[in-house]
């Protein structure tokens, strides 16, 4: 009996010894980001089908219009133009993502991925898994755009029937300080 328990305490702690190093053997599969509440924010859209083209000026730090009204299930051409002295973004999603895309978006200025007025290219061509940062980190979210200051960009969404959404910017500071906007869904403006 006194073997036995020798050698299982000697397996246990082993066993123990080596546990610190499993979790980066195990090389952690991130769970892929923003795949949750997609259908509650809408979809990427097609061009043939928007109705309408709405333009959206970028300041520091805020949108010009602050508020928009979209029907059930319309597609909307967004026209972004970032006019402002700094980075910003245009991003339509739930108050709930966008509080776990400024945490992503704080990580990439601390990796040097982007700076308050440029976004490094190469630095976002790199293997982020590495960092032990999800695939998200390349912000190429299909449900936003981000631009330099002076640039302008392009967004066409499909918006859902309903639903809690606000565009916002999620740079470090700037959903605080008055980056986000409202999204209104048009009442009894069901289809059909
Ligand atoms: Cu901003």
């Amino acid at each position: 009996m006194i073997g036995f328990k020798t050698t299982a305490f000697a397996a246990a702690l082993m066993a123990s010894a080596f546990l610190p190093y499993a979790p980066l053997q195990a090389a952690p599969g991130h769970s892929g980001g923003h795949g949750h509440g997609s259908a509650a924010i809408g979809e990427p859209g097609k061009a043939a089908e928007a109705s309408r083209t709405v333009t959206i000026v970028m300041g520091d730090n805020y949108y010009e219009p602050e508020q928009i009204e979209v029907s059930a299930g319309e597609t909307i051409r967004f026209v972004v133009q970032n006019k402002g002295e700094f980075l910003h973004e245009f991003n339509i999603a739930t108050p709930e993502m966008h509080a776990a895309h400024q945490k992503e978006m704080a990580m990439m200025f601390e990796h040097g991925m982007l700076t308050p007025t440029s976004i490094d290219r190469e630095m976002m061509k790199m293997d982020h898994a590495k960092m032990g940062m999800s695939h998200s980190m390349k912000h190429d979210d299909p449900n936003s755009v981000l631009l330099e200051p002076g640039q302008s960009g392009e967004l066409i969404w499909k918006f859902p029937s309903t639903g809690t959404l606000e565009f916002a910017c999620n740079i470090p500071g700037h959903y605080e300080t008055g980056m986000v906007g409202g999204v209104q869904f048009r009442a009894g403006a069901g289809r059909k």
